[in-house]
């Protein structure tokens, strides 16, 4: 029993990334304290918590479902507990990003207004675009004019109190899945709104019936769908649409000879000014000695600014802090979400300081800087000065930088891959996609989301379901995390192509890659990242897209979503939207819903009966990567039969709704 303990004590092997690992090994130790000795510490979790049947939604409890209590206090069943603490998360994670899509919303308004004179409209393409796609017309307006409509738009659709439907929304999925919505009343009047709504629903004495509840946080995940569409949409027009861009990934982009600043969270709005003063203030950072500065990302402003900027990946969610432990790191600057508080105590080991820019993300004892968009170059360069200051008190005994590194190929937002596709078919584009499906090159798309969770070992799920499914000819893109580890893996480029994928995704790449020779520089990778988080509204276009080209119902297209580690309430607010929109979902790490069999049933089969996708909860890696396939396999068949009973019999066999 005591040797048992004193190994798990040493569990230093909770990763697969090689540079985590080298971290780990030698802070045995150290008496440093990260994620990894807390999860461990923090075993075993409670069992309650685990099933979803703690309540702790009113002080007389906290109630726990037990055989001997089948009930809470007010008489609550599992199902109503469960349910109710399923819909508070999704709201968790949907409020979350309707901050962070009214904060670029509110970001586009200054810049229209003429308050915000370090930012402008960099993307008008996409400006265009975005106004063709909700209808405004950009005949003989300025730019400005027609940013500002939108911005009209967006703020309604976050503050709504008529009761009239979002608008946003509607407008970028097919019709079908928008009447889908309104026949089971789930369309959101506004963002704001139903969060407001689900808040009260869950209330102590308010709705007990799990299938109202289910349903009630399938619409609060469509407010989070529309909060992140916002939020990728004018992100793009104020600092633009991503593009095919080389960079790298893993501890070893930090180097000992320049000052690094690792930028961290969510949100572009400061960290693009960051990059931006780093740029300009060379020349101070040389004065302290240094050679230059250099950013690395970590979350999803990590992606952000590796998709727009080419700044490299340091690490993703799990190993933030021993990002640190390379004492390289000589400011780690913080936005929102995502920000584990332990980064400040591992700081304080070394002599790397933790940067506070948002008033709602502050941590005792950590430096803070209130970031103010009126004055964003100003205050960015109050942070470059905060590192430079850093470097100057380095501790060179205690720099330890893995050497480990890999090459990215990333950028690949939809209109990105739009204009991939039409060097093969420049009249439809997206049918370059749907054609090789249909003829069986591809067994389909899968989309890798999601975060890391410390319940997993660290990146493992995300490595072999990605290898297995590339292995299988399944066309991957990939967001958040889990796209970092396949930066951090060498799985963003197209030597791992050689090495992980099947003869038909491969033939399809190079298809593409012959095309495309005189426009990309580097061959296409293996995964294709497209971003952030919020950017799986890019992953969830390129659905909407397909389902365009098929003439079908987005449940109808062979395209499977997997978070193969998820962690926070984001995660299960957009696995939700993804079975409301009509994807099939894994999830790799099963959230507190089990306690539950009824509502387990609800999310895995009845949310399949009404609206065509639905969960898979699977922990292993291997047969996580069996049951996408089949998922998949299965949307390709009845395609298949549909087609062939259309043209034997000349009929519309084929019924566009789910
Ligand atoms: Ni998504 Fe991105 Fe990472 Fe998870 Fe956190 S950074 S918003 S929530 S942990 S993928
Ligand atoms: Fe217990 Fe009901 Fe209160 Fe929940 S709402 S803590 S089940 S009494």
């Amino acid at each position: 029993m005591a040797d048992k303990k004193a190994d798990k004590k040493k569990d230093r092997n909770r990763s697969v990334d090689p540079a985590v690992l080298e971290i780990l090994a030698r802070t045995e130790d150290s008496g440093i304290d990260t994620a990894y000795d807390r999860f461990l510490k923090m075993q075993p979790q409670c069992n309650f918590g685990e099933q979803g049947i703690c309540c702790r939604i009113c002080i007389q409890g906290p109630c726990r479902i037990t055989k001997k209590a089948d009930k809470g206090i007010c008489g609550a069943s599992a199902y109503t507990i469960v349910a109710r603490n399923l819909v508070r998360s999704e709201l968790g994670g949907c409020t979350a990003h309707a901050d962070h899509g009214l904060h670029s919303t509110l970001l586009a308004k200054e810049v229209v207004e003429g308050n915000a004179p370090d930012y402008t409209i960099k993307d008008t393409n996409k400006l265009y675009a975005v106004a063709e796609r909700m209808g405004v017309s950009t005949e003989g307006k300025e730019d400005k004019a027609i940013l500002k409509e939108l911005v009209d738009i967006a703020l309604e659709d976050f503050s709504r109190l008529d009761g009239k439907d979002l608008t946003w929304l509607p407008k970028v999925i097919v019709p079908e899945r928008t009447e889908k919505f309104k026949e089971c009343n789930i369309l959101p009047s506004s963002i704001h709104r139903t969060i407001a709504d689900a808040m009260a629903q869950t209330h102590v004495g308010m709705d007990a019936d799990p299938v109202n509840l289910v349903f009630k946080g399938l619409e609060v995940s469509l407010a989070d769908y529309t909060g992140e569409h916002i939020a990728t949409s004018l992100s793009d027009v104020l600092f633009g649409t991503p593009k095919p861009v080389v960079s790298e990934a893993n501890m070893g982009v930090l180097d000992e000879e320049y000052v690094n600043i690792a930028v961290h969270g969510h949100n572009p709005i400061l960290s693009e000014m960051i990059v931006q003063a780093a740029r300009d203030m060379k020349g101070e950072a040389e004065a302290a000695g240094a050679k230059g500065i250099k950013c690395a990302g970590i979350c999803c402003t990590g992606n952000e600014l590796l998709m727009r900027q080419g700044v490299p990946i340091l690490t993703n969610y799990a190993s933030q802090e021993l990002a640190i432990m390379t004492g390289a790191v000589d400011a780690m600057v913080v936005d929102i979400q995502c920000i584990m508080p332990g980064i400040q105590a591992v700081s304080e080991c070394f002599h790397t300081r933790i940067v506070t820019t948002s008033p709602s993300v502050k941590i005792p004892a950590a430096y803070h800087i209130d970031f103010d968009e009126e004055r964003a170059m100003e205050k960015a360069r109050e942070v470059i000065e905060i590192a430079i200051n850093a470097y100057k008190e380095r501790n060179k005994d205690k720099i330890n930088i893995p050497q480990f590194k890999n090459k990215v190929v990333a950028g690949f937002s939809m209109e990105a891959l739009l204009d991939i596709f039409a060097a093969v078919n420049p009249e439809r584009p997206i049918k370059v996609l749907t054609d090789a499906i249909e003829s069986g090159e591809l067994r389909g798309v899968c989309l890798l989301a999601g975060c890391n969770n410390l319940k997993r070992i660290h990146d493992q799920n995300h490595s072999v379901i990605a290898q297995e499914l590339a292995k299988n000819n399944v066309l991957l893109v990939a967001t958040g995390c889990a796209a970092q580890t396949y930066a951090k893996f060498g799985m963003l480029n197209a030597d791992a192509v050689d090495k992980y994928a099947g003869d038909g995704l491969k033939a399809f790449l190079n298809r593409l890659n012959e095309a495309n020779k005189d426009k990309l520089s580097e061959k296409l990778p293996l995964v294709f990242h497209m971003g952030s988080c919020v950017d799986n509204s890019r992953a969830y276009d390129l659905m909407t897209y397909m389902a365009e080209e098929m003439q079908v119902d987005t449940p109808k297209v062979p395209y499977a979503a997997s978070a193969p580690e998820a962690m926070s309430e984001k995660a299960i607010a957009i696995g939700s939207w993804a079975v409301s929109l009509g994807m099939p979902v894994h999830v790799g790490v099963v959230p507190p819903i089990p306690g539950s069999p009824l509502v387990d049933g609800i999310v895995l089969q009845i949310a399949q009966d009404v609206y065509g996708g639905y969960f898979i909860w699977e922990t292993d890696p291997e047969e996580s990567a069996k049951k996408i396939l089949a998922a998949l396999d299965e949307r390709t068949w009845k395609l298949k039969v549909h087609n062939m009973a259309k043209e034997q019999y000349e009929t519309e066999a084929i019924s566009k709704t789910w």
